[in-house]
């Protein structure tokens, strides 16, 4: 009688503890498939960001993009596009497709200083054309704003920065931006080599007479350092001849040292 209790008594004690036993490897688990799950949210969580991102800078940019540069994979496009969030060139340093990194950096950002990171010329020029196409007539606009004329000049030269000589130019689309192109090019050669005759090669009309006047008021027909409109128009020297004096120092170094270029004593204007 007493031992059947016991037993009875042993075998709801066993029932109990397995019970509870039961209950807490349950609630573990339940545990565990919460934290399955708060990952999974983690997970998720993070996607939407990266979509967003590129979102707000618009899908149609990296559909462009696909369209311009079809040889890019959806995965260079996805780590090109979060490099160009970060607007940095560093992670395009020395990778294996840098080019096409900085390439496609460029376009998405509309940056086009940064096409000028690459070395190879004509994938610097593809770059370029691609955003001057789209960026021109804005930038034009903002350039147009400036004073003086030099400074509209140097605006303009700046956004043909990755073109040094007029065929360069040819692949531009957008005809107007081409033709502003091959003038700012013709422009800096003619003042390189102050040379007037370049200058009519500018269709530009406003930047053909700039031209013609930079290179009149800069034009140094002796050599002797001085312009020949500052020896004609300002100090009155020979602007034929290095030292109108023919005391031995050059009529630019008389001036720059106080002394009178046409004889003796010192310089009075
Ligand atoms: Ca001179
Ligand atoms: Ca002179
Ligand atoms: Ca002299």
């Amino acid at each position: 009688m007493f031992n059947k209790k016991l037993k009875n008594i042993i075998l709801l004690f066993l029932i109990f503890t397995f019970l509870i036993f039961l209950f807490i490897i349950l609630k573990d688990n339940k545990k565990k498939n919460l934290l399955t799950v708060n990952n999974n949210i983690n997970k998720i969580k993070v996607e939407p960001k990266i979509i967003e991102t590129i979102e707000n800078l618009g899908q149609p940019i990296i559909k462009e993009l696909k369209i311009i540069y079809p040889n890019l994979t959806d995965e260079q496009i996805n780590s090109y596009n979060k490099i160009a969030t970060g607007k940095t060139m560093v992670p395009c340093k020395g990778i294996e497709s840098e080019n096409s990194c900085i390439l496609s950096v460029a376009y998405i950002t509309k940056f086009y200083s940064f096409c000028g990171e690459i070395e190879d010329k004509k994938s610097k020029i593809i770059c370029s054309n691609n955003i001057i196409n789209d960026i021109f007539t804005t930038e034009n606009e903002k350039c147009q704003l400036l004073e003086p004329y030099l400074d509209k000049v140097q605006c303009l030269t700046l956004i043909f920065q990755a073109y040094n000589q007029p065929d360069d130019c040819i692949n531009i689309k957008n005809k107007e931006a081409q033709e502003m192109c091959e003038n700012i090019i013709y422009y800096q050669f003619a003042i390189e080599q102050k040379n007037k005759k370049i200058c009519e090669n500018i269709k530009d009309i406003f930047l053909k007479n700039y031209c013609e006047k930079e290179i009149f008021l800069s034009k140094d027909t002796d050599g002797d350092g001085l312009s020949d409109y500052k020896e004609l128009e300002i100090y009155k020297t020979n602007h034929l001849d290095f030292d109108t004096d023919n005391d031995g120092y050059s009529d630019y170094a008389e001036i720059l040292s106080g002394y009178n270029p046409k004889g003796p004593g010192l310089l009075s204007l």
